[in-house]
């Protein structure tokens, strides 16, 4: 190159970077956030550790670089009133919602709650301040099976993938199955013949499935140019039932190395009656449980796969430095633990959650936590981490402490709120880091030490040794907990 080239090139150089040398320190961007819901995903994941030999890799790689919520529960064991409290911020014990309410079409949730009318979506509220907000898959309650039935409210996003009112339905396909009869099994599985609740290989490739199709979506949001911060909510279906995922999946579980949660033959004699139990009864009798189990693990397998893609074009992408990534799953979720199936109870099976929360620059990456958080934490703490106000509904607190400190003791405890089926009046559970209580509401009281007894086998709440305990968390106890609220009666 010659001598009057090369300064002419540095004269260009240096042309380019004076605007830059003399504008202000601009304010740091906005961060992004990756908002992925799992649907019924319990703790039989690695990093959570309640399932002999169980491996995800990618929820391993999530949790190395964010932190681990190992003590994280739901506001309620069911999937409309959990996923309302988290998108909302408005605990069940405030709005009334504690149960499932089918057959709406839009946010009904509005009417069902003179509390939520006017309540402001967490991707709404994130709009509302400049980021553009889009969301595919499950993310409020809706169903495979249930054409058009979804609580999504189509108003709170820039755009959604599908039909905003009936955002999954349509995208799973089924897998092929003889009859019960065909097969000797006895009659009456639970939710009738179809086999929604059962699992089965599906013949199609990953690709033709929704969940895939849901990761597809984002993944090409993630690549688009991004004239605004970005809020990407991303909604996985499995494992929920029925377990019906390509038969790869299947194989890493084989049958005969599947193993079963321990129950004790006399455990419920001091507990509340699950509503599942005939449930239960019906999967010993007709030895479906090794099935069901494999079933359960092999879509955790493929959602930890899907997670997975999330993360390399989340890492391939722009955003890879600047993105708040939050992992939640809506409640536990039962394999017969305590004679229970899915979830609508208040112990730890079907309360305690998968939570990860990276935040750049923030989160103490790696680490994991015990001290207590409620999903309805995540509104104000995703708030707080984008420099957002936290709007006067919202009931849960910022979990920065932790992520700055995980082991930063927090004084308030879980809350986990539940209407049973044979009660009118709302039950109620709470965790500290070590102990959790439940008052139910026919007023049965059960006291669980996790660090010794973590199937919670022995019920300690006549215990005197434990009665300074249990009073202590008698005290976080909602104190006015708001009457369980049904369909509004006029409602389309
Ligand atoms: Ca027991």
């Amino acid at each position: 190159m010659s001598a009057e080239r090369l300064a002419a090139g540095f004269l260009i150089l240096l042309c380019l970077s004076v605007p830059a040398l003399h504008a202000a320190p601009s304010a740091p961007a906005r961060p992004n956030v990756l908002f992925i819901a799992v649907d019924d995903l319990n703790d039989y994941i690695s990093p959570l550790a309640n399932h002999p030999g169980v491996r995800t890799p990618n929820l391993d790689r999530l949790a190395k670089r964010s932190v681990t919520f190992a003590n994280a529960h739901c506001a309620a064991p069911a999937c409309h009133p959990s996923r309302l409290a988290v998108m909302t911020g408005v605990h069940p014990a405030k709005s009334g919602i504690y149960v499932n309410l089918f057959g709406a079409h839009g946010p009904r949730w509005r009417e069902e709650s003179p509390v939520l009318k006017d309540a402001v979506v967490l991707s709404q509220h994130f709009r509302n301040h400049g980021y553009r907000a889009v969301g595919g898959g499950k993310i409020f309650h809706t169903l495979q099976w249930t054409p058009g039935d979804s609580q999504n409210d189509p108003a709170a996003w820039d755009a959604y993938r599908g039909d905003p009112l009936d955002p999954i339905s349509k995208d799973w396909v089924r897998a092929k199955f003889e009859s019960d009869e065909e097969m000797g099994i006895g009659p009456g599985r639970p939710l009738g013949p179809t086999k929604l609740f059962g699992a089965a290989p599906l013949s199609v490739p990953d690709e033709k499935t929704g969940d895939h199709m849901v990761v597809d979506w984002a993944i090409g949001e993630m690549r688009a140019p991004q004239p605004k911060p970005l809020f990407l909510a991303v909604g996985l279906f499995r494992p929920h039932i029925p377990f019906e995922v390509p038969q790869k999946w299947f194989d890493l579980h084989p049958l005969s190395e599947v193993k079963l949660p321990v129950i004790q033959a006399d455990d419920l004699t001091d507990a509340h009656e699950p509503d599942r139990r005939k449930w239960h009864k019906w999967v010993v009798e007709n030895k479906q449980w090794e099935k069901l189990m494999q079933g359960y693990l092999a879509s955790i397998s493929y959602v930890d796969h899907q997670i997975g893609r999330l993360l390399d074009a989340l890492d391939a992408s722009p955003l890879k430095d600047n993105t708040i990534i939050v992992l939640w799953s809506d409640h536990g979720f039962h394999i017969g633990e305590k004679e229970n199936w899915e979830k609508f109870t208040l112990w730890n099976q079907a309360t305690r959650v998968p939570l990860f929360i990276h935040a750049p620059g923030v989160s103490r990456d790696g680490q994991q936590t015990r001290q207590p958080a409620t999903l309805t934490d995540l509104y104000p703490t995703l708030c707080e981490l984008a420099g957002l106000p936290v709007p006067a509904q919202c009931d849960g607190a910022s979990l920065l402490p932790q992520l700055k400190t995980p082991d930063a003791p927090r004084s308030r405890t879980s809350l986990t709120s539940y209407v049973f089926h044979k009660e009118q009046t709302a039950s109620h559970a709470v965790s500290d880091a070590r102990y959790r209580f439940i008052r139910y509401g026919n007023d049965f009281e059960e006291l669980y030490d996790l660090e010794t007894d973590p199937e919670e086998f022995t019920n300690r709440a006549a215990d005197p040794a434990l009665a300074e305990v249990k009073a202590r968390l008698a005290k976080a106890l909602p104190a006015n907990p708001a009457a369980s609220r049904g369909k509004p009666a006029k409602s389309k």
